[in-house]
């Protein structure tokens, strides 16, 4: 089933739809909303988290063996608004020239947010995405998270290099203090970039609310870079997902990109010709999804041209290429009920 099936009508019913996933002994379905602080209480605590708990000095501070690039990033409530309305009041899609009509679009997201050095300042507000994380290969990337959400939640990287104790994932009994951090905790996390993690990643929510978290917007971009290699003159980010109602308690599935739903909410981006661009993009959802560029076409590290590449849940990659094409383009998911339920964006080229 797609998310995009998921009416009113099934939303308010009270059975049917397909299964979410199972917290703490609950089912969560797919068009039902769900209760996340209820559910976190029913999550019993690993035996060493409790431990940590008592005495912090269990956890130890593991190695930076590289060049140290360093973050201090929170999970945070906020009231995140999918379809913000234009100046006219309405809520757009500019691709179709008409109004949206699906309802609240308002709800209250979770989502990363970059603070300075020792939580001193927020630098910015908490976004859905959440901030990007970048490092070079070679650097090691330490993350002071905190987590300000009512649950339960960490942060767990793709690409990266990192101890079992670094994974930031939930794993049941055997769970570390990075895999479960509780509301108002600390925790550090050390990732490494050796050569060969060069690349296009991203990082969300593994906690024990997995993946309730990520579906209200605990995500966010990552990028290795490689030093030999000449960067880009125009870089973007698309994350394609969905808000769904077990994680918003809104009525309506929303297909997204970068926290916002249809064209002119969603991001424009712009370049100019002879720009070296590079658009990249994961997927973080229960769907695949391909990601298309009207007008516009990249080569592949194996040498194969493409134009639209399928991604699954939790695959990202880069497209890279000379601009040579002016115009409005679009950029969206091929999949025809994601794309015509908001995953798609401007691309314009001067
Ligand atoms: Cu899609």
């Amino acid at each position: 089933m797609s998310f995009s099936q998921i009416d009113r009508r099934s939303f308010l019913g009270v059975a049917g739809g397909a299964l979410l996933c199972t917290i703490g002994g609950q089912k969560v379905y797919l068009n039902q909303k769900a209760d996340v602080e209820k559910l976190a209480t029913g999550v019993t605590i690993p035996p060493k988290v409790a431990a940590a708990n008592k005495n912090p000095g269990l956890v130890k501070a593991a190695a930076v063996t590289g060049n140290r690039k360093e973050y201090w990033i929170a999970a945070e409530q906020r009231r995140w608004n999918i379809i913000p309305a234009n100046s006219n009041g309405k809520k757009r899609d500019q691709m179709l020239n008409q109004t949206i009509k699906k309802g609240k679009t308002s709800f209250t997201a979770y989502a990363y947010r970059q603070y300075t050095s020792g939580f001193g300042e927020p630098i910015g507000e908490a976004t859905v995405p959440g901030p990007l994380i970048e490092a070079n290969v070679g650097d090691t990337v330490v993350v002071h998270f905190r987590n300000l959400c009512p649950v339960p939640v960490t942060m767990h990287p793709h690409g990266m290099f990192y101890s079992n104790e670094m994974d930031g994932a939930y794993k049941g009994y055997w769970t570390d203090p990075g895999g479960f951090v509780q509301t108002n905790r600390d925790f550090t996390y050390v990732w490494e970039c050796p050569e060969g993690t060069e690349g296009t990643w991203m990082y969300h929510d593994h906690g024990p609310m997995d993946p309730i978290p990520l579906y209200k917007g605990l995500f966010g971009p990552m990028v290795i870079r490689d030093p030999n290699e000449t960067p880009p003159d125009k870089e973007f980010f698309v994350g394609f997902h969905s808000f769904l109602p077990p994680a918003t308690g809104l009525p309506a599935a929303f297909d997204c990109v970068n926290g916002r739903s249809f064209t002119g909410n969603t991001p424009t981006f712009q370049a100019n010709i002879g720009d070296d661009v590079a658009f990249h993009v994961y997927a973080l959802d229960d769907n695949f999804h391909t990601f298309h560029i009207h007008g516009h076409r990249w080569k592949e590290p194996g040498g194969a041209i493409v134009d639209n590449k399928t991604l699954g849940p939790g695959d990202s990659f880069r497209a890279r290429f000379i601009e040579d094409n002016p115009g409005r383009w679009l950029y969206h998911c091929h999949v025809f009920s994601h794309l015509h339920n908001g995953m798609s964006g401007w691309y314009l080229v001067e």
